[in-house]
């Protein structure tokens, strides 16, 4: 619950940074950033790398920054890139890449469990001709937040590897949510950046930073990435205040998130059982739960007005369908709570 004494269900981008967090953006050593002159960013920016196996990182102000600077970095103008049609940037990031970078995106239908079909992405990669534009880059989005929060297994980033490297295209993970990922797989960050050239993770979701994503790659791709940065007007300066809230992000959230997952199977499972509502309880792994209403019933957007009256903010994601996600301003018994007040709402 937050200081409004609502539960919010909205996103995780709704935490608030915590009192440790506070504590460590007031004390941080700053300098400008632009100049290379922040002892904590670059602490941040070593550390995140570190954490993915990466050489190195790039601090930027969103996740939406992160893989519009990934992408342009990757990319020239008229060069095509392969993403699914359920990802993040090809629906929620206002066409930045195309708008801003003249690249052109390529969709492939994302299946349920999130991943591209191989075979469907092998042919959509363009043979070299005249008129084809060039295909040069294949984003990924892990976990996939429009596909249930699902996260994608190191085996099958392996073998979009290996067809990336047999077609000599570039990799792009969107990991947003990629502790959320490595934490429903039981694996390690690192193994799921392992196979990409490179990936952008969020602070400010799941983690609770106030501000901020960080790309991790090569070092000399991270350093063409510190130039478009600059271009795009995310040169900081004193930043250092931020990446200290990023510093405590990494080091105190990550470990906890399986909370998030068992309160977000808790909600799931309850939704499940309430009449006129279905959930597709088997996808939810990590921390994102989609529920449909019944046709004929209420609208999912009559729902969440009802709900708001209630104390308890979801989000309508489509016609019939609505969108609850945990993080750690919502705890087992404020699930309960909402699971209670959706019952009521629906009776
Ligand atoms: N997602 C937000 C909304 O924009 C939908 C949310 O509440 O889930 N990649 C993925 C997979 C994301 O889910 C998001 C944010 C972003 C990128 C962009 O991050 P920000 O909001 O920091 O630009």
């Amino acid at each position: 619950m937050d200081g409004m004494g609502m539960i919010d269900l909205r996103s995780d981008t709704v935490t608030h940074p915590t009192p440790e967090m506070r504590r460590a953006m007031a004390e941080a050593e700053v300098g400008d950033d632009v100049l290379g002159e922040d002892p904590t960013v670059k602490r941040l920016e070593n550390l995140a790398a570190e954490r993915l196996g990466k050489e190195s990182g790039l601090f930027v102000a969103s996740g939406t920054m992160g893989n519009l600077v990934s992408i342009l970095t990757h990319c020239g103008r008229g060069d095509e890139v392969i993403l699914g049609d359920n990802s993040h940037t090809f629906n929620y990031e206002q066409g930045g890449i195309a708008a801003l970078g003249s690249v052109h995106p390529r969709t492939v239908r994302n299946r349920p469990d999130g991943t591209l079909d191989l075979a469907e992405v092998e042919q959509a990669v363009r043979p070299d001709n005249v008129h084809f534009p060039r295909t040069r880059l294949i984003v990924l989005e892990n976990t996939q937040n429009r596909c249930h929060g699902r996260a994608l297994e190191a085996g099958y980033l392996r073998a979009v590897r290996e067809l990336a490297d047999r077609r000599q295209l570039r990799i792009h993970v969107d990991g947003a949510r990629l502790f959320n990922a490595a934490a429903a797989l039981g694996v390690q960050a690192g193994e799921l950046a392992a196979d990409a050239d490179s990936v952008s993770f969020c602070l400010s979701k799941g983690l609770a930073a106030p501000v901020g994503s960080v790309v991790c790659a090569s070092s000399p791709f991270i350093a063409e990435a510190r130039r478009m940065r600059k271009a795009l007007g995310g040169g900081m300066r004193q930043a250092g205040v931020l990446a200290a809230a990023g510093i405590v992000a990494l080091s105190t959230m990550i470990d906890r998130l399986p909370e998030d997952h068992a309160n977000a199977r808790l909600l799931a499972e309850g939704l499940a059982s309430l009449e006129g509502l279905t959930v597709q309880v088997e996808n939810v792994q990590s921390n994102i739960v989609y529920f449909d209403v019944a046709p004929g019933g209420m609208t999912a957007v009559e729902l969440a007005a009802r709900l708001r009256s209630r104390g308890v903010l979801v989000l309508p994601s489509a016609e019939r369908t609505l969108r609850a996600v945990t993080h750690y301003m919502v705890a087992r018994r404020d699930i309960l709570r909402a699971l209670e007040i959706v019952r009521e709402e629906m009776a």
